[in-house]
């Protein structure tokens, strides 16, 4: 019996069942991952109990010289792995990496242009309702109506109409390569600083499947969850130059103590995306992306810029099969398939409701899945999907997702 199971039983149950679902579902949530054994280890360590605000070397704590080492371990591992000058390995969020950036270069009010949240933006870009919309001025890019891809020239008529101080690039529902270099260039026109928010493309970054942000970008955020395959956290890379203001920024700006069995986590998967297996992984994860967008596509669903350059794909629903997104979700969720609803560009239905999914292949890689599986996921997603209205047999797309998850075992070893 464990700990937890003895302790805590209706925890413990809980738990049990989550690892269930997980293990018994095709998870296709763009954003989401299944880390290794070594990084939950590291998670559930005992470096959960230990405060260290402040440094390595500079903290506001006795005891430290433990943690030192891990804090330090991971900036290095980071720098490496990305090419960068200076680490912050402390946020705890995405959401918190990017409110760090901001907060060393922006005061209250300042003209900052992001994308556009309905074209693929995130919460931190400029929602009214988040601390990014309320503190400083937003304005907004977005994807040409015909392309549905990032139209940069548009991008630089706004920066010269509305002279930002800060122009943000990075996404988290847009299927293409993005242009950093362009961004740069434009950054520079209007004397602007420019932010990169990698969190989605982090893995590919590292791996060279995606252009690098590091060197053209003054701050570049990211989660360490997504395809960086590590746990639910943030990081900030800049030029040393700014290493300083940004560090007083996330402590004491922003944070007290560190969470250092998360930094100790997040050192343990910057080892192991610098292993050749990451590697063959993301290369992996984007191919069976690229097969998914081409099988879904001669199933006849639309899919957002026609195709994908990265390991997601942004499928307009309602105007494939007339369902709308929320249904959508509803109706692969029932067959053991998770994935969200997703505002399209130029949508017209509400942000709860949508015309599109937003499906990724990071999860299901790490399982082991192959370009052959994502066609018979596509076949599956038809059945379900073709027509509402009918029953579209659910029990037997049920059995076709049973037979696929048999195949690619979830964390085998774990006995709850
Ligand atoms: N909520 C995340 C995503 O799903 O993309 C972004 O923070």
């Amino acid at each position: 019996m464990s700990y937890l199971e003895k302790k805590d039983p209706i925890i413990f149950e809980n738990v049990t069942k989550e690892l269930k679902r997980q293990q018994n579902n095709l998870e296709m949530i763009a954003s989401e991952n299944f880390v290794s054994e070594a990084v939950l280890e590291a998670q559930g360590s005992v470096l959960t109990n230990k405060y260290a605000e402040g440094y390595p070397n500079k903290r506001y704590y006795g005891g430290c010289y433990v943690v030192d080492k891990v804090e330090d371990i991971a900036r290095d591992r980071v720098k490496e792995l990305f090419k960068a000058e200076h680490a912050n390995v402390q946020p705890h969020s995405g959401s918190q990496a990017n409110m760090g950036a901001y907060m060393t270069i922006l005061e209250h009010g300042d003209t900052v242009l992001g994308m556009d949240l309905a074209h693929g933006g995130h919460l931190t870009h400029g929602h009214p309702l988040n601390f990014s919309g309320k503190s400083y001025q937003f304005v907004s890019y977005g994807v040409s109506k015909e392309s549905e891809t990032i139209d940069y020239e548009n991008v630089r008529k706004i920066a010269h109409e509305t002279k930002p101080k800060l122009i943000v690039a990075g996404a988290s529902a847009y299927p293409r390569e993005i242009d950093f270099k362009k961004f740069s260039e434009i950054a520079k026109e209007v004397g602007a600083y420019f932010m990169v928010d990698m969190a989605h493309i982090a893995g590919l970054v590292a791996t060279d499947l995606h252009m690098s942000p590091v060197p053209y970008a003054d701050f570049v955020t990211s989660t360490t969850h997504k395809t960086l395959r590590g746990p639910r956290g943030g990081i900030i890379l800049t030029k040393e130059k700014y290493a300083k203001a940004l560090d007083k920024n996330v402590f004491p700006g922003m944070q007290g103590g560190p969470l250092m069995h998360v930094i100790a986590a997040k050192a343990v998967s910057f080892y192991e995306a610098m292993q050749p297996e990451y590697k063959t992984y993301m290369k992996n994860v984007v191919e069976n992306a690229h097969q998914l967008a081409k099988s879904l596509k001669e199933k006849g669903f639309r899919i957002i810029s026609d195709g994908t350059d990265n390991h997601m794909v942004l499928i307009d629903v309602k105007s494939s099969f007339n369902v709308t997104g929320k249904e959508a979700e509803h109706l692969l969720d029932e067959v053991g398939i998770t994935t969200n609803k997703n505002m399209i560009p130029f949508d017209n239905e509400k942000p709860f409701v949508t015309s599109g999914i937003r499906v990724g292949t990071p999860a299901l890689t790490t399982r082991g899945f192959t370009p052959v599986d994502m066609e018979e996921i596509a076949d599956i997603f038809y059945e379900t999907l073709k027509n509402k209205e009918e029953n579209n047999n659910v029990e037997i797309q049920q059995y076709r997702v049973k037979k696929l998850i048999e195949r690619y075992p979830l964390y085998p070893s774990f006995n709850l």
